[in-house]
């Protein structure tokens, strides 16, 4: 097993919980990495997501390795599509849409990724991608071409889940969606916990403690927090969620 994977699952056998910040970088520019670099080294931050659905600049071709130089945690590619797909990262979420039913997302953009990930080298986690509805059309259900999976049927998020777990994928991550709502709800997250051996990200529309609490009391074992954090109000959260998690 890789570096990456391998101390994610390490967290999980000592029923550590784990925090990652989710970056957008068409909000970052080059000029302000060390700024949030030092931010992130000093809150305590897991891991480090980098991607978007959709991006309207080139940042993330020089956010990645300035982060990657900067900070001390992995930095973790989260491509919203195949332009995002850069290889200097400590590693890449191999993504595959398992709650949809676009083949580009099953495994149409695989093909053409795997190529350039295998003569690149990066460590490349496979993750089964479960889109979740949380009230309100996000940007990645209108990218990925996809139908989230309802937000009351726990029951099928868990079957799909298992399925991605049986298909051999590493990591199941559970996604309302950037800028969701809601979060997802702590009865689906832990019916899902309670049916997949594999570690389980959640993220999408967590902005406070409480939800975080109740997510990974559900059973998550790494949450994500974006948008919450990029509002300057709210950079409590850098200090709370590093905190709740060293006392899980
Ligand atoms: C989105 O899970 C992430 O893919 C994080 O979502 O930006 O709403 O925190 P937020």
């Amino acid at each position: 097993m890789r570096a990456v994977l391998q101390h994610i699952h390490s967290l999980k056998s000592q029923g550590k919980k784990a925090f990652a910040i989710l970056i957008d970088p068409d909000k970052v520019p080059v000029s302000e990495c060390a700024a949030l670099a030092s931010n992130i080294n000093a809150a305590g931050v897991d891991f480090v997501f980098i991607g978007g659905s959709l991006l309207v600049n080139d940042n993330i071709r020089r956010v990645i390795p300035e982060l990657k130089r900067l900070v001390d945690v992995p930095v973790i590619v989260f491509p919203g599509n195949l332009l995002q797909l850069s290889t200097e990262a400590d590693a890449l979420l191999f993504l595959s849409v398992i709650s949809g039913r676009n083949p580009e997302m099953l495994i149409g953009n695989h093909v053409v990724a795997a190529p350039i990930l295998k003569a690149a080298g990066i460590e490349v986690l496979p993750t089964g991608y479960l889109l979740i509805d949380t009230g309100r059309a996000t940007s990645v259900h209108y990218m990925s071409n996809t139908q989230p999976i309802p937000y009351d049927k726990a029951d099928i998020a868990a079957c799909t889940a298992m399925a991605g777990e049986l298909l051999g994928l590493q990591l199941i991550y559970l996604d309302g969606g950037s800028g969701a709502e809601k979060t997802i709800s702590t009865e689906m997250v832990s019916a899902v916990a309670d049916s997949v051996e594999v570690p389980l990200i959640v993220g999408g529309g967590i902005r406070s403690r409480k939800q975080a609490e109740a997510i990974l009391k559900a059973g998550a074992d790494i949450i994500v927090v974006g948008n919450a954090l990029e509002d300057r109000s709210e950079t409590s959260l850098f200090r709370d969620l590093p905190a709740l998690i060293a006392n899980f």
